[in-house]
Parts: C-alpha cells; structure tokens; sequence
C-alpha cells in the first residue's frame, strides 16, 4: 500500500529516536493495571498535587480572582477573600492587557519579569535586568528555547550529566545535536569530578563534535545532591576556558534538604567571581512554579534568566518566543506570586509562612524516610537526597536476575520494575531512562507520596526486594558500582 504523506516510515527521524522514560513503557503498564483496577502508587513523575499536596491558598485566591475578575466587584468579596490578595489580584489585572484572557508580550508580562528580576537580585545580591529575563510555559519550554538556539546540528554537542532528567536527551535529539555525557559519581554523593568533563570534551572533540554548552541540574535530578559553592567555581571557570554556554537547571532552588550545603545559584557564584568571568561566561539560568514548595505543575509557569548573551541574540530569542506568541498569563502570575509571596506583617503571611513550612519539613522527613528505607533492603545503596524531589537507589542485580531479564525481552531495571509495579503498585522509573554506568543499575522515585503513606510504601517495596534478590541470589558476585 502506498506510504502516507505522514507514516511512520516518513516521520522526521529525530522524533522517532527521542525518548521520555518518565511517560515511558512503566508509566504505560501502570496506567494499564490501574484501569484494570489496581492501586497504582505513581511516584514516577514530580507531581506533588497529583499525590495530595494541597496547593497555597494566598495564591490561589489571588489568580482565581484574576480569573474572575467580577468578583473584585461584588460588594461581598471582602467576606471571602482577605484584603490582601484582593489588593494582589488588583494589581496582577493592572499589568495586563486585557486580564488573563489576552495575549502578554512574549517575553512575558513586563510587570512580572521585574518581580522576577527583583526577587533574584534579593536571592543573590546582584542587579538582574527585567530585559533579560523570558517568562515560560514551565521550564521545559524555556530549556526547549535555548537548546534550539545553541543546536545548528549533529556536529554541535551539548554536555549533559549523566544521570540527567531526560528533558536534555529528548529534546537535544528532537533538535538533531549531539548529547555529550558527563558522569557523576555516586561513590562521592553523585559529585560532579571536572576532570570527567575534561574526558567526556577530549573524547567528543576527538570525534569532530564541536562541545557547545553544559547543562547542570542543581539540585540534581534524579540524584538529589547539591553542588558546593567551590564546584560551581570550577564549572564556570571550566565553561570559560572552554567558551561553553552554561545551562543551569535550576528549577529544584526550594528543595532542600540539608543544612550543609544549601542551595547556591550560579549567576551568583559567577559574579563573586568577578572579571574576566562574571563578564565572559555566558548563562541561562531556569526555574519554575512546578516544584519547591509550590508543587503546581499543571499551572506551566517558569523563566529564565540570561546573563552574558548578546543583544542581538537576545532580539533572535525574543523573535522566536513570538512564534508562540505569549506564555500562560495566569501562570505568569503564579510566577510573580512564587517571587514575590506574602510578606512579614501581610494579612495572609501567617498562614502562608504555615503552609510552606509544613510542607518543605514534610518532604524533609521524607526523604530521610525513604533513604533509609532503601538502605535497609537486600543489594540496595542509595545516597542521601539533599535536595530536588527524588530518590535514586541502586538495586544490585544477582546475574540470575539479569539472566531473566534477558531471557524476558527486557533491560535488567526494566525487569525489575516492572515485577516491583506488579507485585506492588508502586511506579518508577528504571535508571536506564536517565541514564548510568554501564553495568549498574537503579530506579527512580519521587519522596512524594503523603507522609503517613510512607512507612507503609517502604515496607511493601522492601518486602518484594528482599524476596525478589532471595529469588535470584546465588550469592556470586553481583553487579557492583
Ligand atoms: N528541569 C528539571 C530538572 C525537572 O526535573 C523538570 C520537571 C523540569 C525541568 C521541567 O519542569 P516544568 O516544565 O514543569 O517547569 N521534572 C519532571 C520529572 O522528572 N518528574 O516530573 C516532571
């Protein structure tokens, strides 16, 4: 039979090669079972509200009344809503055009990129320029933006840690470039070693790849350290020499876990450098309203901060966000509310600052929970989560395991999550969709189920763990790190 003008033989190539294991082959045999009527645990994806997290009332109450702006004219609004996310939502409507229904420039609203601006100039001590900040629907399409920018084609590479959350892989081969891995080091805390990048350059050189830009995700995901002050330091010296742009993921900032090494962006390392650095490095900085102790995903809200890119770049960046026309205004204004939240002495500080709290000490605990939890079970190692949302254990398979996972048609980690979903329901991702040593295997889940929940999660998973390595261990040399 003929080929259609759109058949899978005719798609373009590089949609066919991209691949997204958080939605992928486990996420799709979860939603099967589910519908057969199975309690599905679904800690695959970050998606805290999905898992019951209750959204912040300030800002919820400020957007609903942007969305309806005719309650600000109900003599009784007052009754429902506090005075100050009345004022708030007053003052969002008065930098739009047209309230939430109309286009915004496709920059982003300009009212809004100045809280942004302001709000990183709090955070790090450095003026930020409104002009150079571009609001997005989340940060995926912002990284999406930039990465379309730097890729010119497969001779281009783009240096992404591995493990890395698949948002770089998919999209860099969607855009035809070329992924250049680094490797961090579960050994040290999944530490990010510059003498790697130094290999993973000289290699990809040796191949007459061009290295572009670097992408860091801090706090990590889907291992959760977070880099030192000093590392950044060497990563930005290292992106100066070797003219990289620097991409800082970013987008975990709240997510922290530790008291030791707390959250420390890298416009702000790059600028206590001084010159020739905070003039010569060129970053793109993301961040977003899906995660912290925000957690709203659906909204599609984020930015990004450029620092050291040219005018003229910036005006072809700009030309291309006009394609789309404008980003989500409501989640514009999720973004002016994230960077700008109730203050001490506002009417609904309190119960925001109680909101907050609860939650960041909450995912706290739980990442305590779970680490320990894993570390507990059969051929199981897994690093502290000093941050972001997740959990990354890696699940030493006996070769009798591997042996029946080849037998079956699958990748080891695949084997072994899928029997972990069958046997449990919970959801997660094989280690192989982001990414690991050759030999070594892991899953990913998110600390996110509700707390009272955990306990009870952490025992069923340790219970099938146990009994799955009893099952294949035959106590010969499983794989190591
Ligand atoms: N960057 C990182 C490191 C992320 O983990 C995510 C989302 C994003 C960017 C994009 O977020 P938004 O587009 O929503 O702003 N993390 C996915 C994940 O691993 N699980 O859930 C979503």
């Amino acid at each position: 039979m003929a080929l259609k003008a759109l058949d899978y033989d005719t798609l373009n190539e590089n949609v066919k090669k991209c691949q997204y294991a958080v939605r992928g082959e486990l996420y799709l045999r979860a939603s099967e079972l589910q519908k057969e009527g199975k309690k599905i645990i679904f800690t695959n994806v970050g998606n805290p509200h999905a898992l019951g997290q209750k959204p912040l009332t300030f800002p919820r109450q400020v957007v609903a009344l942007c969305q309806a702006p005719f309650l600000l004219d109900d003599p009784n609004v007052g009754m429902l809503f506090p005075a100050d996310a009345i004022a708030r939502a007053k003052h969002y409507l008065s930098l739009t055009s047209g309230g939430l229904g109309a286009y915004s420039d496709s920059r982003g609203l300009p009212g809004v990129r100045k809280e942004v601006a302001e709000f990183i100039q709090r955070r790090d001590g450095y003026p930020s320029d409104p002009e150079l900040i571009f609001l997005t629907d989340g940060a995926s399409k912002g990284v999406m933006q930039i990465l379309n920018c730097v890729i010119r084609g497969d001779g281009d590479g783009i240096l992404v840690p591995v493990p890395q959350y698949p948002l770089y892989s998919a999209t860099i081969s969607l855009l035809g470039g070329t992924l250049v891995p680094y490797y961090l080091d579960e050994s040290e805390n999944w530490g990010l070693d510059v003498n790697n990048l130094r290999q993973s350059v000289a290699q990809a050189r040796s191949q007459g790849i061009t290295v572009r830009a670097m992408v860091i995700i801090n706090p990590g995901n889907p291992t959760g350290q977070c880099l030192s002050e000093a590392n950044l330091r060497e990563i930005l010296k290292y992106c100066y020499n070797e003219k990289l742009v620097l991409l800082g993921d970013e987008v975990y900032q709240q997510n922290i876990y530790q008291d030791e090494r707390p959250f420390i962006s890298s416009k702000k390392v790059l600028m206590d450098m001084g010159s020739p650095f905070s003039n010569g490095v060129q970053l793109v900085s993301f961040h977003t309203v899906s995660k912290g102790y925000w957690g709203e995903c659906g909204q599609r809200g984020g930015y990004f901060e450029m620092t050291n890119l040219p005018p003229r770049v910036v005006e072809e960046i700009y030309k291309v966000a006009s394609i789309a026309l404008s980003p989500n205004v409501s989640a514009q204004i999720f973004m002016g509310l994230m960077v700008s939240p109730p203050k001490p002495g506002d009417i609904s500080y309190d119960q925001f600052a109680r909101e907050s709290k609860g939650i960041l000490e909450s995912l706290r605990r739980r990442a305590r929970i779970m680490t320990d939890g894993f570390n507990s079970c059969k051929n199981v190692v897994c690093n502290f989560t000093e941050g972001a949302m997740y959990s990354f254990p890696q699940i030493r398979l006996p070769p009798g395991a591997i042996q029946a996972a080849k037998q079956a048609g699958k990748v080891p980690d695949v084997f072994y999550c899928l029997k972990l979903l069958e046997a449990t329901g919970i959801s997660t991702v094989p280690g192989s969709g982001f990414g690991q040593k050759e030999g070594v295997f892991h899953l990913r889940t998110t600390i996110l189920p509700a707390e009272e929940e955990m306990p009870e999660i952490m025992d069923s998973f340790k219970k099938f763990n146990d009994e799955f390595m009893s099952q294949y261990d035959n106590n010969v040399g499983y794989s190591r790190m």
